[in-house]
């Protein structure tokens, strides 16, 4: 038996679809060009006005709006409604001051909630389900978006938020969780720890996973699906749309549905910014068709992909897109969170050392690992061995309290580090996360 959570909605004609977008559109541009005036500005700069907008065809006419726009602005220059309408904030990390702040109304997070609830319900997920957050909870989107999801199936939620995995582990015995949310790498390592502990896959009443928020393989997938004996599904979403359930995967499991009565998906050409056919591939651009607190229109992701409307045996109708194949910027993703290199630099500089400096990544035993490797400067040097451990331990701090993750400092000797002749080298990512 098929299962929706908004059956209706999820599996409504194409022709239905358009006529809900173009309505919503028509809403929202309005909205936005009454309610936010930094993206005002951004259309009356290029001559658009909201008449211009009749149906979702009109969207190119739209500027975009970068995750630059969105810093600029920060904090309130998007928000599209006071804040007393506001009832929730979440944030990506970023450079202090710098980061993206999305506001949601309750609205919002009930829009956002059934998109995480779709994802549940196409998992397989109903009221009779155990349903074990281990998505961060607090400012990251990944714990409250799937634990809101997970209340409006009906499951009962155990929300873990991550980390300590013995205790993700009693409870999953315990309480019998049947699904569990989390990063792809947290998965497989939780699943690489049951075998650890002497638990068999079957040992466990899990039968689906929902893992997301990081970029992840086919061979991860089987690895995951193998250890921990359930069916694995992916979740995309962003900080900025709201956050996890922007698309899902469903029993399908080939490639996401995103949610089109609430965003519209274009894909387009990094360069120049033209709107290319279905089928190719370019970066993700998503504008929100009903939001109040944050709305976005023609957000460019960064987040490389493909669309494909090929008929999907699940019923649903909603545009798939193929995982993240890539970004085009040079935002890595590291144990879950996001990391730019210039926030590694702001903190190297702001420490007191060179921007001579590399960061290696690489993934073993399906976690991430995060080195970098700096130049002290000369009169840095110190002969005693602690001296610059200590150094290295208080690089270490400053770099979680920036990033939220620490790396592995090195400290290595002045002009160690291979210079180049051209665009330094900065990031060494030995991870295969793209097929
Ligand atoms: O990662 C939201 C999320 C939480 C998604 C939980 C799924 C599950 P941000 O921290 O703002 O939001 O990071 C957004 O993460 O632009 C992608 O580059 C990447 N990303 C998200 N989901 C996936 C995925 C959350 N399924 C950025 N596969 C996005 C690959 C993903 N990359």
């Amino acid at each position: 038996m098929k299962r929706y959570y908004q059956p209706e909605i999820e599996t409504a004609s194409r022709e239905e679809i358009l006529k809900i977008q173009n309505e919503k559109i028509v809403k929202q541009v309005k909205y936005v060009y009454d309610n936010v005036p930094y993206y005002r500005n951004l259309m009356d700069q290029k001559g658009v006005s909201p008449d211009d907008i009749r149906s979702v065809d009109d969207i190119k006419k739209l500027p975009f709006l970068t995750k630059d726009d969105l810093r600029e602005a920060y904090p309130y220059g998007l928000l599209g409604t006071d804040l007393k309408n506001c009832v929730r904030i979440h944030s990506t990390s970023g450079t202090t001051g710098k980061r993206v702040v999305a506001f949601y109304t309750q609205h919002d997070i009930d829009i956002w909630e059934d998109c995480c609830a779709r994802a549940i319900v196409a998992a397989g997920g109903d009221d009779e389900d155990v349903c074990q957050v281990c998505y961060g909870y607090g400012l990251f989107t990944g714990g409250s978006g799937l634990h809101g999801g997970s209340h409006k199936v009906g499951c009962l939620t155990l929300p873990m938020s991550s980390g300590n995995t013995d205790r993700q582990i009693q409870f999953m015995m315990d309480m019998q969780a049947t699904i569990l949310c989390c990063t792809p790498s947290y998965a497989a390592f939780i699943g690489e720890t049951l075998a650890e502990k002497g638990y068999k896959p079957e040992d466990n009443k899990l039968k689906a996973g929902i893992f997301g928020a990081e970029p992840w393989t086919e061979e991860m997938r089987a690895e995951i699906e193998k250890s921990l004996g359930i069916k694995a599904y992916d979740i995309y979403g962003l900080t900025e749309t709201s956050g996890p359930g922007v698309a899902f995967e469903c029993e399908a499991q080939k490639g996401m549905h995103i949610n089109e009565d609430h965003f519209y998906a274009e894909v387009i050409d990094p360069d120049t910014g033209e709107v290319l056919p279905e089928g190719s591939k370019g970066e993700l651009v998503f504008t929100s068709l009903d939001k109040e607190g944050f709305p976005l229109l023609r957000y460019r992701t960064k987040d490389i992909c493909i669309l494909s409307r090929e008929k999907c045996s699940c019923g649903r109708t909603h545009v798939k897109m193929t995982k993240p194949l890539g970004r085009s910027d040079d935002m890595m993703i590291i144990r879950g969170v996001n990391v730019f290199p210039s926030q590694i630099e702001t903190v190297l500089l702001k420490e007191g050392y060179t921007p001579n400096y590399q960061i290696v990544v690489d993934r073993k035993n399906n976690t991430d690992t995060f080195d970098i490797y700096v130049e002290f400067p000369k009169e840095m040097f110190s002969d005693k061995i602690s001296e610059m451990q200590n150094r290295e331990q208080d690089l270490k701090a400053a770099m979680r309290s920036m990033l939220g993750i620490g790396p592995k400092i090195h400290l290595v000797a002045p002009k160690t580090i291979q210079r180049s002749e051209g665009k330094a080298v900065r990031v060494i990512d030995k991870r295969k996360l793209h097929d």
